[in-house]
């Protein structure tokens, strides 16, 4: 049995019931063959037994009580995933289904991300089953007070920086950032996302999605086409959906249509300015059912528990979450002449549909590559604090577009290196692999 083979089987028997790690493990690993071969010291110093296991995974119990006064109990998690290029970074994601198989998957899967931005940032992922919605703001805070209560003491600016992600976003930051400089009694870059008025960057709670279509830009002109006049619909309706509203807007693109979990709204007439702004504003009144759109707008019609995956589009961007879009959905994309698909949440394509996509010969940007610019957006933020310095909307937006070329173009190039040009899936995994791996071996047996 190959070494990958065998490795994959290893993480299988060793992490049962894990199935979203298992999936994350396999897409990586199975794109790896060639860096595999020509460095036969990876495999001689077990880089891929030593990569598949998290350095170390905190979990912890939050006690919170309710408006009414009952108490809950949730499950909390911090999964230190790999340190070797830089302090743990990474989100916290409160949501219902979070539990240790998705916050593995996601901390492995930003352990390449954030090697892929260039930046000094190791990998790492928490979060705890908490559901957000429909809490009152008093409950939400004594949640994140609770829940700092015990993450302070395993996070600091250079160990392990956490940020936002599904569930959190900058009240929650900063709920958290409040309690755990309460606790240390030290004013310090520790989370990312943070208010502007407190050490946060301009542009961070857009740069994902803004960074996503950079990076659909640098591919489509890599095939002498652009991104004006092209046809778009995404899915999701949190941060990252916004930032891609308006830069897919900004660069000429039109929007058709945007989905919630209640269905998708379909705009034939493009879904831009004041239309974005409404879109900003049901979320921010935590009412995230994108149906009300088609009240205020005439022009949209609404899909009740349907996805957007069935309009005709010819770039399609997943922005919700993992395994949203699923083989039947790719079929429809594909036969409705769907010519590209980006990732901008974290492996929301399942493995079937990825094999539709690569069948069909689909131009396909993986998540760790094109989401990146969120991340690389912390990073600056936490460069930014340790300079006690701000930069300007337009020095972090210059920053984060030459970021997201570069992971363009490394990874395209490390495709055409390994013998499969265009295919960004192997380009970036194999890019993001190796330096974590140099450095790895470097830092000797720890
Ligand atoms: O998935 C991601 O890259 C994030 N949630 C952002 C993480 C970060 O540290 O900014």
């Amino acid at each position: 049995m190959s070494y990958i083979a065998s490795v994959l089987n290893f993480v299988k028997d060793r992490n049962p019931g894990e199935p979203e790690f298992h999936q994350a493990v396999s897409e990586v690993l199975l794109t790896l063959e060639p860096a595999i071969k020509a460095n036969p010291i990876y495999e001689k110093y077990s880089i891929l037994e030593r990569m598949v296991e998290p350095e170390r995974i905190i979990i912890f119990r939050v006690p919170w009580m309710d408006d009414q006064g009952k108490i809950h109990v949730q499950r909390a998690y911090r999964v230190q995933y790999n340190s070797a290029i830089g302090p743990y970074k990474g989100g916290i994601r409160f949501h219902p289904n979070v539990n240790l198989s998705v916050l593995k998957f996601l901390g492995f899967e930003q352990t390449f991300k954030n090697s892929l931005t260039t930046l000094p940032m190791g990998g790492g992922k928490g979060g705890a089953d908490f559901d957000p919605r429909g809490k009152s703001e008093a409950e939400v805070m004594r949640f994140c007070q609770s829940f700092m209560a015990e993450l302070y003491r395993h996070i600091g600016p250079n160990t392990d920086v956490p940020a936002g992600d599904i569930g959190v976003g900058a009240r929650e930051v900063g709920y958290m950032y409040g309690y755990y400089k309460k606790l240390v009694n030290d004013f310090t870059g520790v989370f990312t996302g943070k208010g502007l008025s407190f050490g946060g960057s301009l542009i961070r709670p857009e740069a994902t999605g803004f960074g996503v279509t950079y990076f659909a830009q640098e591919m489509l002109r890599k095939k002498g086409e652009e991104i004006a006049g092209k046809k778009f619909a995404i899915s999701g309706f949190g941060n990252v959906a916004w930032g891609l509203a308006q830069k897919i807007n900004d660069l000429g693109g039109k929007l058709i249509a945007i989905s919630g979990p209640d269905g998708f709204v379909l705009d034939e007439d493009g879904i831009s300015g004041e239309k974005v702004d409404y879109m900003v504003e049901l979320r921010n009144s935590g009412n995230d059912r994108v149906e009300d759109y088609v009240k205020k707008f005439s022009s949209a019609k609404f899909f009740a528990g349907r996805r957007p995956w069935e309009v005709p589009v010819d770039v399609a961007i997943p922005s919700a979450t993992q395994n949203e879009l699923d083989v039947a959905d790719a079929k429809n994309l594909v036969k409705n002449g769907c010519k590209m698909v980006v990732e901008a949440a974290n492996m929301p394509c399942t493995p079937e549909a990825l094999e539709v996509f690569r069948d069909a010969k689909i131009l396909f940007a993986p998540g760790k590559a094109a989401n990146a610019g969120g991340v690389a957006t912390s990073g600056l933020e936490m460069t930014q604090n340790s300079m006690r310095y701000n930069w300007s909307r337009e020095e972090v937006d210059e920053k984060l577009q030459s970021i997201m070329k570069g992971i363009h173009d490394s990874a395209y190039e490390a495709s055409e290196a390994n013998g499969a040009p265009g295919d960004y899936v192997l380009g970036a995994n194999i890019a993001g692999f190796t330096k974590v791996a140099e450095a790895m071996l470097a830092q000797g047996l720890i």
